[in-house]
C-alpha cells in the first residue's frame, strides 16, 4: 500500500545516487559557464527498478480516494509559493532564465493546479448513460449502462527545460490525481528543478515510489520507454517526438506529444500598431524566445508596416539583456550552448539571401550564451528563419500587401501550435484564423496558455492535449459497464 508520507524531505540526495554504473551529467549553468554539479544519470537497469516500484505501488495509489490524492497537491501548491525564491534561484542557475521569469513560472502553476483539482472529481465520477426496465421474460431485467474511468497506470513524463514547472505540471498534477504513478525525467538542461520538484512532492504526500524521478540525458529517456510503461507524455523537439511516437506505437499505448512550432502573427492595416509590437516583442523575446508558443515570424500589413517596425525596435532596444539573477533582466543567455549555432545559422542564411539586419544578428563576446536581441527584414520563405523553428532571440519581419497574401505565408509551415492576428475588426481577424490549422487561435494576443483551454498541436506541432478537461481525462481509460438486474 502506498503510504501518504507527510515527513519534511527538504533535500533530494538520493535522487540522484549511482545505482550500478551511471553516466555522469555535467549541469552548467549557461549565464556563466560554470560547472555547477556533476550528477550520475540512471542506467537502464535503475529504470527498471524505478518502473518496478512504481507498478508495485500504482494500484493502490489509484484505489485511494481522491480527496487523498488532492490534499498532497494542494500541499505541493503552497510550498511553491513558500519557497518560490529558492525554485527560482536555481531554475535560473541551470537554465539561464531571467529570475523574474523564473518566479513567474512557478507562481503560475498554483493557478493550474486549482484548475486541475476543481475538475478531477467531475472527470472521474461515474456516469450513467442508460437504463432500461425490466421485462417480463427470463434473463431481461432491468439494464444500467455506466461509464467508469480508470486510471492508465504507470506513465512516462518526459520533459523540457524551457518551462519545466509548466510543461512538467500540466502533466504529472492531472496524472497523480487521476491515479497514475510517474515516472519523471526532467530534461538533462534542468536536472536539478526536476530534482527539487520531486523533493517537493514527497515533502507534501506523495508516496516516492508513485512519483519517481528519472535522470539522465536522451539515452536515459530512450531506456524508460523500454519498460512496459501505460503511456508516455512527452514535451521536446518534433526529432524526439517522432521517435517517442514510434516506440509508443511499438507498445501500443499513449503517446502525448507537445513539440515545437514556428508560430506566425500577423499585424492588419487597421491594428492598434502600438498594442501590436509591444505585444509581439514580448511574445518573440519572452524566455529568449524559448517557448513552444514563441511568435516565430511576423507579417504586418503594408500600411502599417514603417510605423509598427519602428515601434517593435524601440521595444526590443529597450530590453535589459544581462546577468539572469538581476530582477530586471529581460533576455539573459540561451540555456542550450548549440543554439547559437542554430541561431548565427539562420541569421547567416537569411542575409546571404538578401534579408536586412535591423538589430543584433551575433554571439556575444562575453561569457555565457548569450545571443543578441535580432530582428530581420526584407525575409522570405526561402530562408530558414522563416521556416524552421529558431527557438531563441531571432525574428523575421515580412511585409505584406493584402490579407489573403498573409493567410498564405501563415499557412505555409508544417506546424500548427498557435496564430495571432492584431486588428481592430473581430470577425475579420476569426476569418483568418480559422484558415488555419493550429491547436490556439489569438485575437491581440499571443504566446499565452489557460488552464481552462485545451493545449494541442496540429501537424509537426504534436498529439494529443493537455490543459482544459480533456488533459485531465488524457491520463484516464473508460471503462464500460452492461449491468442487467438478474
Ligand atoms: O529537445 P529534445 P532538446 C525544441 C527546440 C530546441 C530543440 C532541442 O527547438 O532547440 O527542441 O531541445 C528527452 N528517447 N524544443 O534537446 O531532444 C530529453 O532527454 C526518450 C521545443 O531539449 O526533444 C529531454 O528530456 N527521450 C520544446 C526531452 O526528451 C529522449 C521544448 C526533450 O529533448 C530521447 C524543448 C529519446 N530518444 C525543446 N532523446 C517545446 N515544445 O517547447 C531525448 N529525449
Amino acid at each position: 500500500m502506498p503510504t501518504i508520507h507527510p515527513a519534511p524531505k527538504p533535500s533530494s540526495p538520493t535522487y540522484f545516487t549511482p545505482r550500478n554504473m551511471a553516466d555522469l551529467l555535467s549541469i552548467i549553468n549557461p549565464a556563466t559557464e560554470a560547472l555547477i554539479q556533476e550528477l550520475p544519470a540512471d542506467n537502464p537497469a535503475a529504470v527498471a527498478e524505478k518502473y518496478n516500484q512504481a507498478r508495485g505501488a500504482q494500484p493502490e495509489w489509484g484505489a485511494l480516494p481522491l480527496a487523498d490524492r488532492i490534499s498532497p497537491i494542494l500541499r505541493f501548491r503552497d510550498l511553491l509559493v513558500e519557497r518560490v525564491d529558492a525554485l527560482a534561484a536555481l531554475l535560473t542557475s541551470e537554465t539561464g532564465k531571467p529570475i523574474t521569469q523564473a518566479r513567474n513560472e512557478i507562481l503560475a502553476l498554483p493557478g493550474r493546479i486549482d484548475f486541475f483539482v476543481a475538475h478531477s472529481d467531475r472527470v472521474l465520477t461515474p456516469e450513467p448513460v442508460y437504463a432500461e426496465p425490466a421485462h417480463a421474460l427470463p434473463g431481461c431485467g432491468a439494464l444500467e449502462e455506466v461509464i467508469t474511468q480508470e486510471p492508465l497506470g504507470v506513465v512516462a513524463n518526459i520533459s523540457a527545460w524551457n518551462y519545466p514547472y509548466f510543461v512538467g505540471g500540466n502533466v504529472f498534477v492531472p496524472a497523480l490525481l487521476m491515479g497514475n504513478a510517474v515516472l519523471y525525467k526532467p530534461s538533462e538542461f534542468a536536472t536539478l528543478t526536476g530534482g527539487a520538484i520531486a523533493a517537493l512532492l514527497h515533502e507534501s504526500g506523495i508516496p516516492e515510489d508513485i512519483f519517481i524521478p528519472v535522470i539522465g540525458s536522451g539515452m536515459t529517456g530512450a531506456a524508460l520507454l523500454e519498460q512496459p510503461i501505460d503511456g508516455v507524455f512527452f514535451t521536446g523537439s518534433y526529432a524526439t517526438g517522432q521517435k517517442i511516437a514510434v516506440a509508443a506505437a511499438l507498445k501500443l499505448i499513449r503517446p502525448q506529444l507537445e513539440l515545437g512550432g514556428k508560430d506566425p502573427a500577423y499585424v492588419c492595416a487597421d491594428a492598434n500598431v502600438a498594442v501590436a509590437a509591444a505585444g509581439l516583442a514580448d511574445g518573440a523575446f519572452y524566455n529568449n524566445g524559448q517557448s513552444c508558443c514563441a511568435v516565430e515570424r511576423i507579417y504586418v500589413h503594408t500600411d502599417v508596416y514603417d510605423e509598427f517596425l519602428e515601434v517593435f525596435l524601440q521595444t526590443v532596444e529597450g530590453f535589459k539583456l544581462g546577468d539572469p539573477t538581476d530582477p530586471n533582466t529581460y533576455l539573459g543567455p540561451v540555456s542550450r550552448k548549440p543554439q547559437l549555432d542554430v541561431l548565427a545559422d539562420q541569421v547567416a542564411d537569411a542575409l546571404a539571401k538578401g534579408a536586412t539586419l535591423r538589430c543584433g544578428g551575433k554571439i556575444l563576446n562575453r561569457p555565457g550564451w548569450y545571443f543578441a536581441p535580432t530582428v530581420l527584414t526584407e525575409v522570405n520563405h526561402t530562408m530558414t528563419v522563416m521556416q524552421e523553428e529558431t527557438f531563441g532571440p531571432v525574428i523575421g519581419i515580412q511585409r505584406v500587401a493584402s490579407d489573403a497574401e498573409a493567410v498564405a505565408l501563415m499557412q505555409d509551415t508544417p506546424y500548427g501550435l498557435t496564430a495571432a492576428v492584431y486588428g481592430t475588426d473581430r470577425q475579420r481577424a476569426v476569418d483568418i484564423l480559422s484558415q488555419l490549422k493550429t491547436g490556439s487561435a489569438y485575437w491581440n494576443c499571443c504566446d499565452r496558455v489557460s488552464p481552462r483551454l485545451p493545449w494541442s498541436g496540429r501537424g509537426h506541432s504534436g498529439l494529443g492535449t493537455t490543459l482544459s478537461l480533456a488533459g485531465i481525462a488524457t491520463f484516464l481509460q473508460p471503462r464500460a459497464w452492461h449491468l442487467r438486474a438478474g
